[in-house]
């Protein structure tokens, strides 16, 4: 069994229910974040926010077969890919990998923007602080605003 962190962004469509259903098929998770309310990073200007957490899981999936059930997640999300870092309705990315170190054309473990992003690392830092470390908040960048747990959809 691998411990693995999995970043999720929605600024299109229901966010709170994208991101709860994506959760829900998701298979051994330890550990969701807060839910996060995030200014867009990169891609066209005008984007609304996002809703970002992090999720924790435990798998014995190889990271190449967890990125198949990312992207499967994002299907199942009706992701229509237009441009890059553009809206979507769910965008799920691995950011870490317990041992794991990839970089392959189609495969970056960990993800190489993590460390910059704010949005990945705020929820990130909620969850998991030894993989965090101590001066992360250092090198994030971007707006992030603390909303609450992702079952308590604010009405
Ligand atoms: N890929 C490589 N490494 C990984 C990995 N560790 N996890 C490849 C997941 N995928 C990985 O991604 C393109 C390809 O990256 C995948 O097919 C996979 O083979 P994509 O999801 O199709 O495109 P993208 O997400 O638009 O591009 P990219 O470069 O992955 O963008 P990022 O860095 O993920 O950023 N602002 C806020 N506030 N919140 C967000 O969630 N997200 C992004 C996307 C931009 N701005 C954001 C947010
Ligand atoms: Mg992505």
């Amino acid at each position: 069994m691998a411990r693995a962190l999995l970043g999720l962004g929605s600024n299109m469509g229901d966010s709170w229910a994208i991101l709860r259903e994506a959760v829900g098929s998701l298979t051994g998770v330890v550990a969701v974040s807060p839910v996060y309310r995030t200014d867009p990073v990169g891609g066209p200007g005008g984007q609304e926010p996002y809703l970002n957490i992090v999720v924790e899981i435990d798998t014995d999936l190889s990271a190449r077969e967890l990125l198949g059930v990312c992207h499967r997640l994002e299907s199942a999300a009706d992701r229509v890919r237009t441009v890059r870092w553009g809206p979507r309705t769910l965008d799920v990315d691995i950011e870490w990998m317990e041992g794991v170190e990839i970089d392959e054309p189609d495969l970056q473990v960990p993800h190489p923007r993590m460390r910059q992003r704010r949005f990945v690392m705020a929820p990130l830092a909620d969850l998991a602080p030894d993989v965090a470390g101590p001066d992360w908040a250092d090198r994030a960048e971007g707006r992030v605003e603390l909303v609450g747990p992702l079952d308590s959809r604010p009405v």
